[in-house]
C-alpha cells in the first residue's frame, strides 16, 4: 500500500508540501493541473514541473486526480473524437513524466456534490453533509437555489464558469439516459485503451458521489453491478477503478468490503480513497472522522479486505473535517486527513502483523 495525500498545488493549496512530508507514512502526492480547462491537452513541461516540485519535497507523484472528461464525450456529441484525441495526448504526456494511474469520473455535469459545507458535529468540528431533498428538481430549480445562495458555495467541485451554461448543458443531456451514457462511456474506454496499454497508464474511474441520480441526471458508477458493466467494456488492468469507500458507502446497500474483495481481487483497483461517512436518514449523510466508531463504515473490515486481497496500489485519505480551528479548502484540510492517515496506517500494520 502506497500512502498518498491530495494536494491542490502551491498556488491554491494552503498546505505546503513540507507539511505533507511530515505526516508519518506518506510517500506520495496525488495531484493535478487544476487551471487547465476541461478537454485541453496537458503540456509535458507543466506536468514535469509538478512532478519535480513533489520530488524536490521528498515524495513522488504517480497518481493524477483527475483528468476530467469533456461533457461532449459523455453526451456523445459528434465533436467527441477531438476531445478523445486530446485525452489520449494527455495520457501520453503524463506517461512521459512517470504517471502510473489516472483517476477520473463519468458523472454528467457535476462532480461530487454536497449540500452543506460546514455541518457542525457534536464535538464542534465541521464536516461536509448531503441532503438529497436539496438536489431534486430541474436545472431551473438548481439555478434558482444557487442564485438565492449567492456568495456561498452550494455545490463544491463545481466550476463557476459552467454555471452560465447550466441550462444549455441540461438540455444537451435531455436524451442521455443510463443506457446512452454507458454506451458513450464504452466508446471512450475502447478508444483510449490501446494507448493506456502502450504507455502503461492505468485508468481508475471514481464512483459517482453520491452514488445515485441528482437533478434527474443519470449516474452509472454506483455499485458492484455498475462496476462489472464498466469492467466488461474492456477487460484489462488498464480499465480499472478508484474504490472510494465514502462514495460507495453513502448507499447503505453497497457492501464496501465485498466490493473491495471482488475488484482488488481481480487486479482492477490501482487506487483507493479511504474515508468514513455517517448515514443520518434515507438520502442524508455527513462525512466523519476516519475511525469506524465515528461513522457508519467499518474501516477495520475495509482495510482487512484490502490486505487480504493483496492490495499494493495507491491509497489516500479522502475528505477530512475542519478541526482545531483550521479553515481549509472544504474537505481538504491538513489535520483531520493527517489523523486519518495515522489511523489507516495503524490498522494496516496491525492487520499485517497479526495475519
Ligand atoms: C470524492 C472525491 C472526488 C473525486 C473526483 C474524481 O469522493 O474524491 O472529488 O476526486 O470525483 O474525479
Ligand atoms: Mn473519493
Amino acid at each position: 500500500m502506497k500512502m498518498g495525500f491530495r494536494w491542490y498545488g502551491a498556488a491554491d493549496d494552503p498546505i505546503p508540501l513540507a507539511h505533507i512530508r511530515q505526516i508519518p507514512g506518506v510517500s506520495h502526492v496525488v495531484g493535478a493541473l487544476f487551471d487547465l480547462p476541461v478537454g485541453e491537452v496537458w503540456p509535458v513541461e507543466r506536468i514535469r514541473a509538478l512532478v519535480d516540485e513533489v520530488e524536490a519535497a521528498g515524495m513522488r507523484l504517480e497518481v493524477i486526480e483527475s483528468v476530467n472528461i469533456h461533457d461532449d464525450i459523455k453526451i456523445g456529441l459528434p465533436g467527441r473524437d477531438r476531445w478523445i484525441a486530446n485525452y489520449i495526448e494527455t495520457i501520453r504526456n503524463l506517461a512521459t513524466c512517470g504517471i502510473k494511474v489516472i483517476c477520473y469520473n463519468f458523472m454528467p455535469i457535476f462532480d461530487w456534490v454536497r449540500t452543506e459545507m460546514r455541518h457542525e458535529l457534536a464535538d464542534g468540528s465541521f464536516a461536509l453533509a448531503f441532503d438529497q431533498s436539496l438536489v431534486e428538481g430541474t436545472a431551473a430549480d438548481l439555478l434558482e437555489r444557487v442564485q438565492s445562495q449567492a456568495g456561498t458555495t452550494m455545490l463544491p467541485g463545481w466550476e463557476p464558469e459552467r454555471l452560465a451554461d447550466i441550462e444549455a448543458l441540461f438540455a444537451a443531456y435531455a436524451d442521455v439516459d443510463e443506457a446512452r451514457l454507458a454506451a458513450n462511456f464504452e466508446y471512450f474506454i475502447k478508444a483510449i485503451m490501446p494507448v493506456c496499454k502502450e504507455v502503461d497508464v492505468r485508468m481508475a474511474v471514481h464512483p459517482d458521489d453520491p452514488p445515485w441520480p441528482i437533478f434527474g441526471l443519470p449516474r452509472i458508477v454506483k455499485n458492484a453491478a455498475d462496476l462489472r458493466r464498466i469492467e466488461a467494456f474492456h477487460d484489462s488492468p488498464y480499465n480499472g477503478f478508484t474504490l472510494c469507500t465514502g462514495s460507495l458507502g453513502e448507499n447503505p446497500d453497497n457492501d464496501v468490503p465485498a466490493i473491495i474483495r471482488e475488484f482488488v481481487g481481480r487486479g482492477k483497483a490501482p487506487f483507493v480513497h479511504a474515508r468514513n461517512i455517517r448515514h443520518t436518514a434515507p438520502g442524508r449523510f455527513h462525512e466523519s472522522a476516519h475511525l469506524s466508531s465515528e461513522g457508519s463504515l467499518d474501516m477495520f473490515e475495509i482495510m482487512r479486505a484490502l490486505h487480504e486481497s493483496g492490495f499494493d496500489g495507491y491509497v489516500r485519505p479522502d475528505h477530512g473535517r475542519d478541526i482545531w480551528g483550521e479553515r481549509g479548502r472544504p474537505g481538504y484540510g491538513l489535520y483531520d486527513r493527517g489523523l486519518g492517515i495515522a489511523y489507516l496506517t495503524g490498522l494496516w500494520e496491525a492487520i499485517g502483523k497479526s495475519s
